[in-house]
Formats: C-alpha cells, structure tokens, sequence
C-alpha cells in the first residue's frame, strides 16, 4: 500500500543554499566555456573540471568543504541558479532516459562535475545506464507505477542510494535540467539527524543491530518477486548520537517481529520530519546519502518531449575502495546474480 504523503513542502529556512546567480561573467564562464568531452575523454574531463573548480569563488569552496567534512542537519545542501546548457530548451528530454544523442553541449555535466570534485570523486556502476557517470532521470513511458527513477505517477519510496552494495556513494547529486510541467514532482528528503529522536531508546537499540535484510535495487537487475535478496545490515550505524543510516523504505525487511517494529517506527518518524523541494532549472540538489534518505513526490508525464529532466551523478570520499572492482576507469562492477 502506498502511504499518503503530505502536501508539498517547501524548502525550509534552515537548509543550506549557495546562490549562483549574482556570479560574474568570468565565474559563470568557468561552467559555460567548451573542453573535454565527457562521454569520450572523461578522464580529461573530470580533470579540467576539477581544475576549474579551484577557480569558483571562496565562499562556495568554503561551503562545500563544509558540507563534505562537517555535512548539515537536513544532510543537504542546494545550489541555485547554475548555468545551463543554451540550447537545451529546444533539446527533448531523452524518452528512454539514457544518453541524449541531441545534447552536444556538457554544461550541466560540468556543474556536477565540478560540485562533486569538491565533494569527492563521480564514479558510477555498471547496472545502471551503461555505467554513464551523468544519468538522465526521466519519465519513461509504461513505467508510471515502477519504484525506480523512471517512474512518475507513484511517490518513490524514502531510500538511501544502493543501500545492497559494498560501495555505495557517500553523495548523491542531482541536477534540474527541466522540471515537470505541473510543477508537482518534489524530491523528498528526511535526515535521520532528525528522525532519531522520535524514535525509543528501544528501536534504537534493535536498529544498530545486522536485522536487517535488504534487497538489490531493480535497476540493479531486482524482480518485484524478489524484493529482500540483499545483505543483511543494521539500519543505524556508526555514532550512536550521530548515526548513520542503511534505509530503503521498499526493499529492507526486519528478521524479527521486534526489529519490524522498530523499522516501522523509523518508517514513521521519517514521514513526519520529511520535507521537499521542487527543483527548478539550474538547482543542484547535493545529498548525503549516509544521513538522508530521499524520494520524490508523484507527477504526471506527457512524453511530448518536455518531461521533467534530471541528470544524477554519485560521489565517492575514496576512489581506492572499489579500484578491486573498477578496470581503472571510474564504473564499479560488482556483480550481484
Ligand atoms: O526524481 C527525483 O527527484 C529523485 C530521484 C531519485 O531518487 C534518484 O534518482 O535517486
Ligand atoms: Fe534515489
């Protein structure tokens, strides 16, 4: 059963926004000026996009340091009004929501780029998109009521991202190319710096127990009929004052009618202190995905070419983690069937 979610919410005074939009023109050429293909020379790329970020000014460094060696208690934080690519209001939003073969300009891969080198390194994995480090999120035809990004008239669920794998990332970006034509879609968020304490020292207890059985994502390769096939983890990890958090709404099932309960206490904590935010064109969304579990609101597609367009990239804080399952590059391969 879907649970009713709220209505929208908007962002909050307390979350962190960096606003680009009185940069200069040398700043904004920093996002805007040509160099290396992404999809062709990306290690080039994510070079001079790295080197470029050196450039931005001193205020959203010291912010994004600050979100990467401190992060928030929303676990977010949102940069607005980043350039986008000039010509992409007559390009159409990729249908199937892989590469666009009509975007021929990287400006938005460019802004995540170099956000993320501030925050770490992009990788990607295999299963998901032919392993591209910059992802476009669309409605995809046939798909409304999938629990997966390309869904549209369903809420996706609260989730961590790859809560299954051995190297998940430690953020998630995600950048608005162009919202939903109703303006309706909201990507949802809730910290566990919040959810924590609603909850008894009870759950808690059961909560940083390995109770918790989850299940590979079905981007992943999952099947409905198969939803719990992942490792078993406890839900809160780390500090127990400042946890960290193992959470998939969807796809995580207690092994005990003790530790379900728990898990359904935290389930309802989280839509109490969950909040949204409608992304407009040029907002950059940065997500811890160790304290905040996201979602999105449910929308209505009309796949005329003009559907809400989001590209997503994952950082990691250490590359040298998953180089065992990498050829070098920066895609991860682990398998899982
Ligand atoms: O579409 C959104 O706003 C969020 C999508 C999402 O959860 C994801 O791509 O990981
Ligand atoms: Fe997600």
């Amino acid at each position: 059963m879907q649970q009713a979610i709220a209505s929208p919410t908007s962002v909050t005074p307390d979350v962190q926004i960096i606003d680009c939009s009185s940069f200069d023109e040398t700043t904004m050429n920093l996002f805007l000026a040509p160099g290396p293909n992404p999809y062709k020379d990306t290690e080039e790329f994510l070079l001079d996009c790295e080197m470029r970020a050196d450039e931005m000014p001193r205020f959203v460094r010291r912010m994004l340091l600050e979100f990467q060696v401190r992060s928030n208690p929303e676990g977010i934080l949102l940069i607005r009004g980043l350039p986008i690519d000039p010509g992409l209001y007559r390009t159409p939003t990729p249908s199937d929501g892989l590469r666009s073969a009509s975007k021929t300009t990287y400006v938005s891969e460019r802004c995540l780029s170099m956000i993320g080198s501030r925050l770490g390194h992009l990788v990607s994995y295999i299963q998901e998109k032919n392993g591209d480090l910059f992802q476009n999120l669309v409605p995809v035809q046939g798909n409304e009521r999938v629990q997966a990004s390309s869904g549209s008239q369903i809420r996706l669920q609260f989730h961590r991202e790859t809560v299954f794998h051995p190297y998940p990332p430690e953020f998630l970006l995600l950048f608005c190319l162009r919202p939903d034509h109703d303006r309706l879609a909201e990507t949802t968020y809730a910290s566990i710096t919040h959810a924590l304490p609603l909850l008894s020292d009870t759950h808690k207890d059961l909560l940083f127990q390995p109770l918790y059985r989850t299940g590979v994502d079905y981007s992943f390769g999952n099947i409905q009929s198969d939803k719990t096939n992942g490792k078993v983890l406890p839900v809160l990890y780390g500090n127990r004052n400042d946890p960290f958090l193992n959470y998939d709404e969807d796809l995580m099932e207690a092994m005990t009618p003790e530790a379900q309960e728990a898990l359904e206490a935290l389930k309802a904590a989280i839509a109490s202190v969950y909040r949204g935010v409608k992304l407009g064109v040029g907002d950059l969304l940065c997500i811890d995905n160790r304290r905040t579990a996201h979602g999105r609101s449910s929308f209505v597609p009309r796949y005329d070419g003009f559907d809400r367009w989001l590209q997503r990239s994952f950082v990691v804080r250490d590359l040298g983690l998953s180089a065992v399952d990498r050829k070098g590059d920066r895609i991860i391969r682990t398998a899982f069937n």
